[in-house]
């Protein structure tokens, strides 16, 4: 990742957000990339973070990846949204999407689809599911025993 290290200025192997937004702009392929794995600067800065490692930024990168696929595993039409059966539809086919949902907190018994159509339109764009998702199977496991509440 020659370009994250060109734009550490200070040389500590993490990008401030001021040198993260000049690396995007500096490199207009990145930001497709990024877009292309769902991910967008602004993802970068709900984080909170300050700063981001170049470890940091690849594993986001990839766990992103593993969003995306899950995204277009339930797009099965593939027309860039998903509707209510299609979530409906993958939830009862396999384990990966109910995974997620409670990975991210999201409670499958009262209407989980609404929880993630942000803008309530009734269709879930990958924007609205990146937003709602930071945490995917295995890369992170949560163990329900642990939450008192
Ligand atoms: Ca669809
Ligand atoms: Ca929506």
């Amino acid at each position: 990742m020659r370009i994250f290290h060109e734009h550490d200025a200070d040389e500590d192997g993490s990008l401030s957000k001021k040198e993260f937004n000049l690396m995007l702009k500096d490199d207009p392929e990145l930001g497709v990339m990024m877009r292309e794995k769902g991910l967008k600067a602004e993802y970068y800065e709900l984080n909170g973070q300050d700063s981001i490692s170049c470890t940091d930024y690849l594993l986001k990168m990839q766990l992103n990846n593993r969003l995306v696929e899950l995204f277009r595993m339930i797009d099965t039409n593939s027309n860039g949204t998903i509707e209510y059966p299609e979530f409906t539809a993958a939830l009862l086919r396999d384990d990966a999407l109910r995974d997620v949902c409670l990975l991210n907190g999201i409670n499958l018994e009262i209407a989980a689809f609404r929880q993630i159509d942000a803008d309530n339109n009734n269709v879930i764009t990958i924007d609205e599911f990146m937003r709602r998702m930071r945490l995917a199977p295995a890369e992170k496991q949560i163990s329900p025993a642990t939450k008192s509440s």
